[in-house]
């Protein structure tokens, strides 16, 4: 029987109503419990935390990372992570930058608490072990299961705040869908070499600055200030920033502090198009990351720093195939 292993953190799908709030307190054995374990697969389980995703360090990732890889040991057909919604994209993205296996990690989570009158994790989790073990699953990377399709981490966005449907692939779309009889191919995407990242030292300090209508560059410095080595910008459109931060671009990747642009907007690539805006960015080094979110876009400029820091644009360039 093949065995698939489930590792659990916290968020929605392990919590309960308390006097304070919703909180993480369920641990993987009664998860699977809950979710009814397939009579086809043996299932072993371990917990690594039961906490909100809101609540997770970037060291609490990089752990996590550390943790679901050794458990894809030898005699696993896949691994399966459940996280809070909150941050999933995120975690799975990291994950999915290190992953050099064909067999699958698969994260999911709930949007209604465990002790909800009708919850929706145990049919998230059970979907996700059969997606663990499938063969249609293989070669993936790192995926997220969520009310009945499977989506690729890279490019994967929390789209609802309480809907059952929590995520979305915009302009990508799933990989995979599941019934209750079967798993079903959808799309194939396109993979790039893992980053033979070391999870031992915390990633480097990234900040995401937003745009917004006449903001000027104050936050941008005051992330430079903080000791970021690197800045994302979360652009308007396809790739624009006011004045302000367009200047002040210049003189920071002059300095040596890498900066990535993404979108504020939910679906399309970002492209260096208008004189002021995108073009002016590229013009002074900062490197367009195609339709990367800008948390995903956070965490690949952190992974860049700290896999290659004299030249964390071979990595860039190498995923955003640049
Ligand atoms: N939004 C909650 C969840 O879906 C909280 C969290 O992210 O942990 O799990």
């Amino acid at each position: 029987m093949p065995r698939v292993h489930l590792l659990a953190t916290g968020g929605t799908i392990a919590s309960r109503r308390t006097d304070a709030g919703l909180a993480a307190t369920t641990p993987a054995a009664e998860l699977l419990a809950s979710a009814g374990p397939p009579p086809d697969l043996d299932v072993t389980v371990s917990d690594v935390s039961t906490v909100a995703s809101f609540a997770l360090s970037t060291a609490d990732l990089g752990a996590l990372v550390r943790e679901l890889r050794r458990c894809l040991t030898d005699d696993v057909a896949g691994v399966v992570v459940t996280h809070g919604t909150d941050t999933m994209e995120e975690s799975a993205y990291l994950a999915d930058l290190l992953h050099d296996d064909p067999r699958p990690v698969v994260f999911t989570g709930a949007q209604r608490p465990f002790d909800s009158p009708a919850p929706d994790g145990p049919g998230n989790l059970a979907a996700a072990l059969r997606v663990a073990a499938s063969p249609a699953a293989r070669d993936l990377g790192v995926l997220l299961c969520f009310d009945g399709l499977v989506f690729a981490a890279r490019g994967v966005r929390k789209v609802d705040t309480l809907r059952s449907a929590a995520f979305d692939a915009p302009g990508r779309g799933p990989l995979l869908r599941v019934t209750d009889a079967a798993v079903l191919p959808l799309a194939r995407p396109a993979r790039r070499d893992a980053v033979p990242l070391d999870l031992a030292a915390e990633l480097p300090r990234v900040d995401v600055v937003p745009c917004y209508l006449g903001a000027d560059d104050a936050l941008l410095r005051a992330a430079v200030a903080a000791g970021a080595r690197g800045v994302v910008l979360e652009a308007f459109g396809a790739g624009n920033v006011p004045p302000a931060i367009a200047e002040a671009v210049a003189g920071l990747v002059a300095d040596g502090v890498p900066v990535l642009v993404c979108s504020r907007v939910a679906s399309g690539p970002v492209a260096p198009l208008y004189a002021g805006g995108g073009a002016s960015l590229a013009r002074a080094g900062a490197r367009f990351a195609a339709d990367l979110s800008p948390w995903q876009g956070r965490l690949l400029l952190g992974a860049a720093l700290a896999h290659d820091p004299d030249d964390p644009y071979r990595v860039l360039d190498a995923q955003l195939g640049t």
